[in-house]
This record gives structure tokens, sequence and C-alpha cells, in this order.
């Protein structure tokens, strides 16, 4: 057969098995069959040695020729092959820019934990230090060393979770102050506050918890007077409930301060002029406060006649209900989402 036949043949025949290919790896192999040194082209240069010298440039021209053109055959499949596999790849990898987005739910502090820091805060930036102690207490801490004696009356205020006759669950932070002025050693001012969980024996309801935070203030120092303490308590007033606040302070009873008092606010709600917040009065009860007893700054080495102090304590959840509006102290310890999230 002619040349120019069998290479004609020859282009058809890699012509019709390229079409079959898909793959990058079969093509490399087919490409071997056809263009390798094992492969028809090869195989014609072979043959043209034994032609005679002048047949030779036109036989060789003719395979280079159609090798040359079966090379770009094999080019150009290539290049569809590789095109078709990025197209693929990206199609696999599309992204739905119109889809949302994915939310990432973060935790939030508790209401009750934000009310904590914030009035932290606010004693902290007038120089106190915050105090901590064990909420398992000695009797004698608890209530001996806060002038409440054993058969007295006052201890009936405050039924408590006894543990044994002289342990039992703390009734307030004072213990953790009456700690802390006895390791003053009676000759040093002390500002500190005192923030913690206390436990008392009730039942419980809407505004009543056996459990609940408390967060007292105490200072001692020489020359502390009254009007020290009222001035501390106008800027805690402000700062909680609105710097529009007035307060009045009106006489009470605690066996460990003389005098003491209850502390009203005007109420944030109407401003002092009367609503069902306030009760139609203007003025809500928000702590108890007074000037610290002698007879506990006696009882803790303190020379009465030579160091004064102030102390003033207040329930956490009573400040968080009256200034968000809460109905029921048990919001605070069920942990409903719907409730937690109201105060992010
Ligand atoms: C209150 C009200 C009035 C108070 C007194 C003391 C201490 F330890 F200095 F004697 N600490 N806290 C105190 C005074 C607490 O809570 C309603």
């Amino acid at each position: 057969m002619d040349i120019q036949m069998q290479l004609a043949a020859l282009r058809a025949e890699a012509e019709t098995a390229l079409d079959g290919v898909a793959s990058a790896i079969e093509l490399a192999d087919l490409k071997a069959k056809y263009l390798g040194k094992k492969g028809p082209f090869a195989e014609f240069m072979t043959q043209m040695k034994v032609l005679p010298n002048e047949e030779k440039p036109r036989f060789g021209a003719l395979v280079n020729e159609s090798k040359n053109a079966v090379n770009a055959l094999f080019e150009a499949r290539r290049e569809a092959i590789e095109a078709a596999e990025v197209a693929a790849k990206l199609a696999g990898e599309a992204v739905d820019v119109t889809l949302p987005g994915r939310t990432i739910r973060s935790g939030a502090r508790h209401l009750l934990t934000r009310t904590v820091d914030e009035i932290e805060d606010l004693f902290i930036g007038m120089g106190y230090t915050v105090k901590e102690g064990p909420e398992i207490e000695q009797d004698l801490y608890n209530f001996e060393m806060l002038n409440l004696p054993k058969a007295h009356p006052a201890r009936d205020m405050q039924d408590s979770f006894y543990i044994s006759e002289e342990l039992l669950l703390r009734t307030h932070t004072s213990p953790v102050q009456v700690r802390t002025l006895l390791e003053a050693g009676g000759n040093k001012p002390v500002k500190i506050i005192c923030p913690g969980k206390v436990y008392r024996r009730d039942d419980d309801d809407m505004t009543h918890s056996h459990q609940f935070l408390q967060i007292e203030a105490l200072v001692v120092d020489k020359d502390v007077t009254l009007a020290d303490l009222k001035g501390t308590l106008l800027v805690l007033a402000r700062k909680m409930f609105g710097e529009d606040r007035q307060i009045r302070l009106r006489p009470s009873f605690f066996p460990f301060t003389e005098p003491s008092v209850e502390v009203d606010v005007t109420c944030h709600k109407c401003n002092g002029k009367g609503c069902p917040m306030c009760k139609g009065t203007g003025w809500i009860e928000i702590l108890g406060a007074g000037m610290v007893n002698n007879a506990v700054l006696e009882a803790t080495g303190y020379d009465a006649k030579v160091y004064q102090g102030f102390a003033l304590g207040m329930g956490v959840e009573r400040i968080a209900i009256l200034k968000h509006g809460i109905d029921d102290i048990r919001h605070f310890y069920t942990n409903d989402l719907r409730f937690n999230r109201q105060f992010r």
C-alpha cells in the first residue's frame, strides 16, 4: 500500500481511538502506543533506512507531517480533558453565596453575675478591696462577734441552717468582715466589700429564696461619720437606678450597727410621683446600713473612741428585680434560657 494511504489510515485510527479517551492516564497510554518508541511512526522511520536515498526525503517528510498532525490531535485532546477536569473540580467546590450564614451561638454572663460585677466595679473605683470567705461559718463569726449572743432574740429573725452546734451556713457575709477586722489587728483602716452566697431557712416563693446573693460594704477608719455613709449610699443608688435618684434614710435596727437605717431611693419608674412599682409612695426600699456598733469594733480589737465605721448590706437579687422589673426571684435559679437571654 502507498505510504500516503497508510499514514492516512493510521491517522484515522488514532483519531477514532482518541474519541473514547476520557482521562489523562488513558491519554498517556494511547500516546505511547501511537507516538512512542515502539509505535507505528517509529516503525516507519526504521523502514525508511532501507529505501533508496532519493526516496528518503519525501518519505521522511510525509511521515513527519503525519506524525505532527497526530501529535496535534493528542495535544488538543489533552487540553480538552484538563479543561473538563478543572470544570468538574470547580463545580464540586461551588459556594452558594445566597445561603444564610451559620450563626455562632455564644454564651453570656448571668444577670446576677453582671449585677454583682457592676456593684463591685463601683466600689473598687472608690478604693474598696473585694474580700471573700467561707460559706460554712462558725457561729462565733456569723453571730457572736456581731453583737448577737446565743440568747439574743434577733437570732430568731434569721432562722439558719445549722450543721453542728458551732457551724452553720452563713446567713450574711458580715462574718467575712469580722474576719477582716480581726486580721487587721485593731490599728489599721479597713475598706472592703464582701459579695457571696448566703443562706436562710425560708420557704421559697416569689420574693424569698433559701439561698441568695448579698453584698456588704464596710469602712472602718478614724473620723468616719454617718455623712460618709450617706454620700456612699447616694453614689450607689444613682449608679444602680439612675443619676436623677434621691435617697432618704429611715431609722431601723440591726444588732451590729448603731444607729441603723433603712435606705429608700426615689422610684426609677415614676421618678417619685407614685406608681405601681413603688406602690404609690414614690420610694423604694433598697438596702440596710448603719454605723458599726461599738460592741463589734471592740470585739474585733478596735478602740471605739478612736475608730468608727459604717456598713451596708444589700440583696443582689432584690436590686436586680427592682432594676429590671422581674416578677419572681426563682427566675434567677431555674435557668430558663428565655429568661436568661433577655439580659444579654
Ligand atoms: C446590713 C445592714 C447594716 C453590716 C454590718 C457589718 C459589720 F460586720 F461591720 F458589723 N457588716 N455588715 C450591715 C449593717 C449589714 O445588711 C442589711
